[in-house]
């Protein structure tokens, strides 16, 4: 099968899922053909059946906005006429799964049939779909794509109730690839961040305010008064600033450490004891998930598919959003050595129902259904 795989190639939860995908159907000997505007960050090195086109985009001084949308659907067609391409998979509704619509009907003026799966990831829907200017756009994309999936079931309601949609929505949750997590013992030195006594605790986000990074350090200031601990925060964005003065101003600004971003975060999260996520909305959670398959158990907020992830009191913990002495109470529970050995064993057990080869054939099932005899042009 020849793939085309549109996403953002950002740290993003949807960029690195897109990639992974890419990266194991490429694996299975498919074609994988990412159409972005940079190299996704997790695509590593030159592998077999992988390929990259660029979305060049000119800066024409008379464009105040920059038409990323016209040039990434010419960049579909010019791909899927040269490469032969069987389908267009792509991440993230705006402005991905409208760009796909004009490609598909430019392509199909010429007699090329290209099928569009679209895969909704969360803040298309539940952030940027609650913007009335985008609705008409992101229902119409949606419903025209032949196939759409969403990483939750609570994704999946959320888009239901927010759009005018009449096509199915399948769910297909994103997953963790093990090769990932095996030799990231000993890549950083634990006793770097904090020592034998402290528990070291971890957060990763594009600091947004969906994540309310606040949170993560109120939270973090009140377990503190209760044992030693360290804080990685791991990311940046608009909200780092706020959060490294509330840190100062609580107090624990010498126990918290500012990392931005980092390549492979999954290193941080392999010397961690508890994950921190209290977002006000999450679709699903990639960074809880990969802090459970390195047998970190999750503290975090029961906000959207959270709890399809994060069994409570068996993987993590729950609390509802902004609660943080719970958030602080659940941590403290969690970190006790009597619970923590048992709490990181169920959190790796539970992270492996995602195990990719559950999830692949899932996609593989989707893109099958969309495919009819390509006509070439
Ligand atoms: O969380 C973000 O702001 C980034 C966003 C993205 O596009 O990568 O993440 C969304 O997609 C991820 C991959 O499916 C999910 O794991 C995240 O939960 C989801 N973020 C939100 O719903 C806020």
């Amino acid at each position: 099968m020849r793939v085309g795989m549109v996403c953002y190639p950002t740290f993003g939860g949807s960029g690195v899922v897109a990639t992974e995908l890419g990266k194991a159907l490429a694996a299975q000997g498919h074609e994988v053909h990412f159409i972005t505007y940079d190299q996704p960050v997790r695509l590593g090195s030159f592998r077999p059946n992988v390929y990259y086109h660029e979305v060049r985009i000119s800066n024409y001084p008379l464009f105040d906005y920059p038409p990323y949308e016209l040039v990434l659907a010419s960049k579909m067609v010019e791909v899927a006429r040269q490469q032969k391409l069987d389908l267009l998979h792509v991440h993230y509704a705006i402005p991905h799964a409208s760009s796909a619509y004009t490609a598909k009907r430019i392509l199909e003026s010429g007699g090329h049939h290209l099928p569009v799966i679209t895969t909704l990831h969360g803040t298309d829907i539940t952030l940027l779909g609650k913007d009335p200017s985008f609705e008409p756009v992101i229902s119409f994309a949606i419903n025209q794509s032949d196939a759409v999936t969403a990483v939750s079931s609570s994704l999946r309601n959320d888009t239901y109730k927010l759009f005018g949609i009449n096509t199915d929505i399948e769910v297909i949750p994103n997953f963790i690839c093990p090769t990932h997590f095996i030799n990231l013992e000993g890549v950083h030195n634990r006793a770097d961040f904090a020592s034998e006594n402290e528990s070291l605790i971890c957060h990763i986000s594009n600091f947004r305010p969906v994540k309310r990074v606040q949170d993560v350090i109120e939270t973090f200031a009140l377990l503190s008064k209760r044992r030693p601990a360290r804080l990685m925060m791991v990311g940046d964005g608009p909200d780092r600033p706020a959060a490294e003065r509330l840190a100062r101003e609580l107090g624990v600004g010498e126990r918290v450490t500012f990392l931005g971003k980092l390549k492979n975060p999954l290193e941080a999260l392999a010397i961690a004891d508890l994950f921190l996520l209290p977002s006000e909305s999450e679709s699903f959670g990639l960074a809880a998930l990969e802090a459970m398959a390195c047998g970190v158990p999750v503290v975090a907020t029961e906000a959207g598919g959270l709890p399809e992830v994060i069994r409570h009191g068996v993987s993590g913990m729950l609390a509802s959003v902004g609660d943080i002495e719970k958030m602080a109470d659940h941590a403290e529970f969690l970190l006790d050595p009597e619970h923590l050995g048992r709490f990181r064993e169920q959190a790796r057990s539970r992270a492996s129902a995602f195990h990719i080869d559950k999830v692949l054939p899932a996609y593989l099932k989707a893109y099958e259904g969309i495919l009819t005899p390509q006509v070439t042009d």
